[in-house]
């Protein structure tokens, strides 16, 4: 299997299909849909997308039944994205080597296009065509994900840890685990419950998810310390910069980035249940995760 070819694939598959999605053009308010389709297609990996396409695949799913899925899971990242970068939160310029939604637009725009995308997600996964009981599995894992105790929770706790120095590494996990890891597991659950696998494979990709959610925030923390701007397409520095603790700090770039490779190592070890040939594509994003620049 070629990943990078299978990555390209699919994130142009997802690429091609997501403003598909959208709403049709209201007669008022463009400015509205203008800054929600610029979020959406400025750019980015797909990674939760492709990864809630290989949950499905390797329980044995068909994939057509998870696309609407991942659309409304990316729509979900970029509403957070939207939000995160706004001067109020993080105040960054640069997301996606693209300017910011707010930078772009203006900040009440930019709040209202990730409530916007925030909402159209939940209106996505509503509409369909799953049978009701897997439908209503979904949002619930989703919203559970992406809400007050998941993603939210973790932004908050990630705010009132900026600048102290006092952060705990249980503090620091937890935050990563809400903020981060949240959304990457149920993203890969989202897509097994589509396809219709077991208790006990679904339970083996919420661990899996979780491990790769841990190294992936581990490996932002890194690039944030030595990645290069023009491949990553945000900011470097900005965890320094902002008095941030992060996995470095505790690990230095070394410790951390063997830090992930375990997390990985483990995850990938956990899929030994599955097919060989059908595990393949989540143990390769999974490998992708701790050796990606960007
Ligand atoms: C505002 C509710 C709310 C939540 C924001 C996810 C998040 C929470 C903030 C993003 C800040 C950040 C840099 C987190 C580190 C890990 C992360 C989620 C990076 C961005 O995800 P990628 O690398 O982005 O998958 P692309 O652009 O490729 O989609």
């Amino acid at each position: 299997m070629d990943l990078k070819m299978y990555l390209k694939e699919r994130k142009a598959f997802i690429d091609e299909i997501l403003t598909d999605y959208l709403p049709e053009e209201p007669p008022f308010g463009k400015r509205l849909y203008e800054a929600v389709k610029y979020s959406l297609t400025v750019g980015g990996k797909r990674l939760r997308p492709i990864l809630c396409m290989a949950g499905c695949e390797i329980v044995g799913g068909d994939i057509e039944k998870a696309v609407p899925v991942a659309v409304a899971l990316e729509m979900i990242h970029t509403y957070s994205l939207v939000h995160d970068d706004l001067p109020v939160m993080d105040n960054d310029t640069l997301r996606r080597g693209h300017p910011t939604t707010w930078k772009k637009f203006d900040e009440a725009t930019a709040i209202l296009a990730g409530d916007a995308l925030l909402n159209r997600a939940f209106e996505v996964l509503a509409d369909c065509s799953l049978n009701s009981e897997l439908k209503l599995k979904v949002i619930s894992e989703i919203g559970k994900a992406a809400g007050m105790l998941g993603m939210v929770l973790g932004q908050q706790c990630d705010m009132e840890a900026e600048g102290r120095k006092d952060v705990s590494l249980e503090e620091l996990e937890f935050i990563h685990r809400h903020k981060t890891g949240a959304l990457i597991t149920a993203s890969v659950v989202s897509g097994g419950i589509v396809g219709g696998g077991s208790e006990d494979e679904i339970e083996v990709l919420r661990n899996y998810g979780q491990l790769i959610g841990y190294a992936f925030q581990i490996i932002d923390d890194v690039l944030d310390v030595i990645g290069d701007q023009s491949k990553i397409g945000k900011n470097v520095g900005s965890d320094v910069e902002k008095g941030k603790v992060t996995f470095v700090t505790f690990y230095g770039v070394e410790g951390a980035k063997k830090k992930a490779e375990e997390a990985v190592n483990k995850a990938v070890s956990l899929l030994g249940i599955f097919d060989e040939e059908k595990r393949e594509p989540l143990e390769r994003i999974a490998r992708f995760i701790v050796e990606r620049e960007y």
